[in-house]
Formats: structure tokens, sequence, C-alpha cells
């Protein structure tokens, strides 16, 4: 079989290694030059383990090339971004799959199937993309098929996963649905679960959803406890020994490109009925500037200058800083409130983050922990030595306690 996929970013590119790798013919296609260079020269440009290995065997298989125009093949996968829009709703600006899909429309055989992986907001299969294939001449279901398929992949986990979780298949019709299923039949393991197109949207949707809600409800316990002084972090890990209950975990906000930006997709569209998917949004988007109101409170308290900061990723163990509540919150502590700072990240390159750990510690009188890479849950007190006081404000729960240490973490704020 041979297959287009469009969009070589964190779904697009492990999706095309992984069809090459199980024996199919694979085209990536990227309007990104560079990207499509450092493919053709074998190196992966996001972090993702084991993405690397698995590029070195697509291409020495011969079974995978990238380049950035699109060809004629069976089947063709769209997953290019989809960012929200700048309007009032923050809806699901569709330009780069409409952009996608328009490019593979001229290269469109009967028999093909034509697949969308990207976030999409609920009904845009049907009602946008639908029509652009139609109106180029093909009835779908009969001489092509259409497939929403949403990627639900973990960064970090995305090989793994790719492989092992269920899969929607979202067809426009049942015959659809039956191609969609043939076509991840190659290498899924779970279950192909059959569904509609706009059923597929909105239950993808809906899952970073009940995410971004329950993350909100953890972020208002966390100030509950603060405004009533109880230890709001132990009070999550009694209540999630109840059998029904999972309280997710407070932090300094939510960032990627996945809870921040798909709840919007639903609300935009609906609106009036959706109260408590636009409140947990606003909850979760002030998060980093609840941190930073702490954070100056706790800065006048110790009467501190300098703050390393560790992380600026969305999340641990990634190098992605898109809508990264850590980044908002350094803008807020440099800009805005002019603290001296240092900052440490060792997943990202960048000419304002220091290279070495113990450099931006020196003289600092204040660690404040905004990602849980790894590398920080191993930090020890002899490796603080250098800063000026040792108080570390801990936002993700990853500090031991140490009396050596002044340890603030989200469970007592009110310590501060
Ligand atoms: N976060 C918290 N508290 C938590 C869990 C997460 O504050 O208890 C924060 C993280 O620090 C991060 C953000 O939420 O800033 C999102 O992280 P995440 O690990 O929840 O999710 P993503 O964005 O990396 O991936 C999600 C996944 N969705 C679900 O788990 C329902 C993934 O399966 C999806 O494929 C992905 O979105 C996507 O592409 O949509």
């Amino acid at each position: 079989m041979k297959i287009v996929t469009i969009g070589l970013g964190y779904i697009g590119l492990p999706t095309a290694i992984m069809f090459a790798n199980y024996g199919q013919q694979v085209i990536g296609v990227d309007v990104q030059l560079e990207v499509v260079n450092s493919l053709q020269e074998g190196q992966v440009h996001i972090e993702e383990p084991g993405l690397q290995e698995a590029l070195t065997r697509a291409i020495t298989s011969g079974n995978f090339k990238a380049q950035t125009q699109v060809e004629q093949a069976d089947v063709f996968i769209v997953a290019v971004p989809t960012p929200n829009k700048e309007d009032r709703y923050k809806s699901c600006d569709l330009m780069y799959v409409i952009s996608a899909v328009n490019s593979l429309i001229p290269y469109l055989e009967k028999g093909n199937t034509v697949i969308v992986e990207s976030t999409i907001a609920p009904r845009t299969t049907e009602d946008i993309i639908l029509p652009l294939i139609e109106e180029a001449g093909f009835k779908v279901g009969e001489d092509l098929f259409l497939v929403h398929c949403p990627e639900r992949v973990l960064p970090g986990e995305i090989l793994q996963e790719l492989r092992y979780n269920n899969r929607i298949i979202g067809g426009v019709t049942e015959a659809c649905t039956k191609s969609g299923k043939e076509i991840y039949g190659i290498f899924v393991k779970g279950e192909l679960i059959s569904s509609s197109a706009s059923a597929a949207e909105l239950s993808k949707l809906m899952e970073n959803t009940y995410r971004d809600v329950n993350i909100a409800l953890a972020n208002e316990l966390a100030k509950i406890g603060d405004a009533l002084a109880i230890d709001s972090l132990e009070v999550i890990e009694m209540a999630n020994k109840h059998p029904r209950v999972n309280i997710h975990s407070p932090g300094p906000g939510v960032g990627g490109h996945c809870l921040a930006v798909d709840p919007y997709f639903i609300s935009s569209m609906a609106p009036t009925v959706t109260p408590l998917i636009q409140q947990a949004r606003e909850i979760n988007s002030t998060m980093p500037a609840f941190i930073v109101e702490k954070v100056e409170e706790l800065m006048e308290k110790i009467d501190g200058k300098k703050i390393t900061v560790l992380g600026v990723t969305y999340k641990g163990n990634v190098d992605d800083i898109r809508e990264s509540p850590a980044l908002e919150i350094v803008d807020l502590l440099k800009e805005k409130r002019g603290y001296e700072l240092s900052i440490f990240d060792p997943h990202v390159e960048k000419e304002w983050i220091e290279k070495e750990f113990k450099q931006s510690v020196v003289d600092s009188d204040l660690l404040l922990v905004l990602t849980d890479h790894d590398e920080f849950k191993t930090i020890d007190v002899d490796q603080l030595t250098l800063m000026r006081q040792k108080v570390v404000f801990d936002t993700k729960n990853i500090f031991e306690k140490k009396p050596e240490i002044k340890l603030i973490s989200l469970g007592n704020l009110s310590s501060i």
C-alpha cells in the first residue's frame, strides 16, 4: 500500500514511520523544507523516545522518504496543526487542514482513502472536508473513502501508544469506516472502534476536555487549601484512594497543543451550553498569574532578588514549549516584575537557557520548579550549596522534604 502523510510533526512523523516499518511504502510531506531536509538526512527534528531509531530503520528499509510535494497514493493522511483562531471564542483554525486537503485533491483517484488525524471541531469532516472532496467530482463512500481518525497519543509515549491504544475510526459512511479499519489494522493492536466522523471528532475533544476540567478542579482545590490552610496535596492523595475518585494534579497551568487548545473547539461551536468547559479553561489559564502572585509573596518574605526557574517545557521529559505555562510565568516574572532570573532546562536549547544546573543556582534565593523532568527529581541538597538561600517553590510536587530546604508546594501555599 502506498501512503502519503501530510504534516511531519509530533503526530504525522511517528505515524508515517510506523506505517513504513510495517512494510508500507510511505511518502512524508511537509511544507517546511528544513524539516524535509533533516529527515532526508536521517535526522528527526523532535524529541520523542525511540523515534530516531525508528526513522533510521524506515529509511534503511527504503520504505520512507520525505519531500515537500504531494503525489499519487492509495491513502492520504492529514496530520497538520489546528491552532485556535484569534476570535472571541478561540475557535478551530482549519487553515492548514483545508490547505492540506486542497493539496491532495489533484492526486485523488477512485478507490483512495483520505484520513484526517488532525484534531478538528465537531462536524468539520462532514460539513467542510466532505464538500471539498465532492466538489472535485468524487462521491464519498462510493468512489473514495473519507475518515476522521483522531490521534490520541501521549507525547513521550507516542510509539508505544500508537500501537496499543484503542483507535476511533470515524467514517463518513460505513464503507469509509471499513476502509479506515483495514488501514489502521496494519499496526494497531488496540481495539479499532467503528464510529461516525462527527462522533469521533467530539470524542477526541471530550477526552482532552475531561482532563482539562479535572485539572481545573485540582487547581481550584490547591487554592482552597491555600485559603483554608489545609494540605491540598494530602487531600488529593487520600481522596484518590476512594475507588471511584481520580483527582488530577494541580500545577502551574495547563500547556501543550492539546488540552490548552481543544476545549475551545467545543465551546466555540456551542458557547451557550458549555459554562463548565469555559470556566475550566479560565481557571487553568489563570494559574500562571496565580503562581506569580505566590512567588511575589514568597520573594518579599525572604527578601529575595534572584530566581532560578527549573523547566520551561509544557510538561516533563519533552522538548515542546508550545503553550507552556512556564514561559508565561517567566515572562511575568522577568518583564513585568523585574526579578533577576536564571533559567535551566536540559531539554531545551536556547541562548537564554543556562547550560549547567550548577551555574544556574549561583546566588539564587529561590528555586522555582515549573516542569517535572526526570532530571529534576534527583537534585539533592549538595547541588544547592551555591544558592544564597535554599528555598524551593515546587509547583510539580517532585521535591522531597529535607531539613536543609524551605520547601513550598501547592499543598502548603498558606505557609508562605
Ligand atoms: N497537567 C496538569 N495536571 C495533571 C496532568 C497534566 O497540570 O494532572 C498538565 C501538564 O503539565 C501539561 C498539560 O496538563 O501542561 C497537558 O499534559 P497531558 O500530559 O495531560 O497531555 P498532553 O497534552 O501531552 O496529551 C494529551 C493526551 N490526552 C489525554 O490524556 C486525554 C493525549 O492522549 C492526546 O493524544 C494529546 O493530548 C493530543 O494530542 O490531543
